[in-house]
């Protein structure tokens, strides 16, 4: 099944505990992009490693006091960059009263995450369905942040085979999983190729957690 963005901004509700929010982040652009663009600025975003040992195909970067990492050991949370050794920059007080807000509109109050994980999809790049399963408390829920070119969210079910409905995020959007969704099945299809007047060739994901 595909699904059609409302232009009007309405929440639409994917499943149990699960919301997608168009637009949401709209309003607070004007502050956001210049933070996350900083962010990346400082700290260029690297391909981490799968733990079969190939490079993903998207860059990432980390805010918070828990930066995710994925190396040929697995996948999982480190209070420092691994090639650095240095500590995470903390996550800008916009992105954390966003992911606030975002998770209060899908009904999950006083969501106070300890990482932002930046993902950069150059066109080419694509995350293939998984679970969010390195976190300690499954209560709190994921907040997902759309910039820059759009991307087909793959929005499955509770088995990997479950066939996934396809979300066309634009700029700006938000998704919300959490309670009976937590552990929902869900990646990003194939990044076309196109120019976006804040990101340029890339879709940039902010993935909130809180992983302790
Ligand atoms: C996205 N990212 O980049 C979705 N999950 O749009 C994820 O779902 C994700 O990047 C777990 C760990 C890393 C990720
Ligand atoms: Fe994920």
């Amino acid at each position: 099944m595909d699904l059609f963005s409302p232009a009007d901004h309405t929440p639409v509700a994917l499943a149990e505990g699960a919301t997608w929010l168009p637009g949401f982040a709209l309003p607070m652009m004007q502050t956001l992009w210049p933070c996350v663009a900083e962010a990346l600025a400082i700290q260029p975003a690297m391909h981490m490693m799968t733990p079969m040992g190939y490079p993903m195909s998207v860059k990432t970067a980390s805010l918070g006091e828990w930066g995710w990492v994925g190396s040929q050991a697995g996948y999982g949370y480190s209070a420092q960059h691994p090639e650095t050794g240095q500590p995470w920059p903390p996550i800008p007080a916009v992105i954390m009263q966003l992911a606030e807000a975002a998770a209060m509109a899908a009904g999950f109050a006083n969501f106070v995450p300890d990482s932002c994980l930046i993902n950069v999809y150059a066109p080419g790049s694509k995350m293939g369905l998984h679970q969010d399963k390195d976190e300690r408390d499954f209560s709190q829920p994921i907040v997902s942040v759309s910039l820059g070119l759009p991307a087909t969210f793959l929005w499955g079910g509770h088995r990997r085979l479950d066939k996934p409905i396809k979300l066309p995020l634009v700029h700006g959007d938000v998704v919300v999983w959490g309670g009976a969704s937590r552990r929902v099945y869900h990646g990003v299809a194939t990044v076309k190729p196109g120019q976006h007047p804040l990101t340029g060739a890339q879709r940039i994901n902010l993935t909130l957690r809180k992983a302790r």
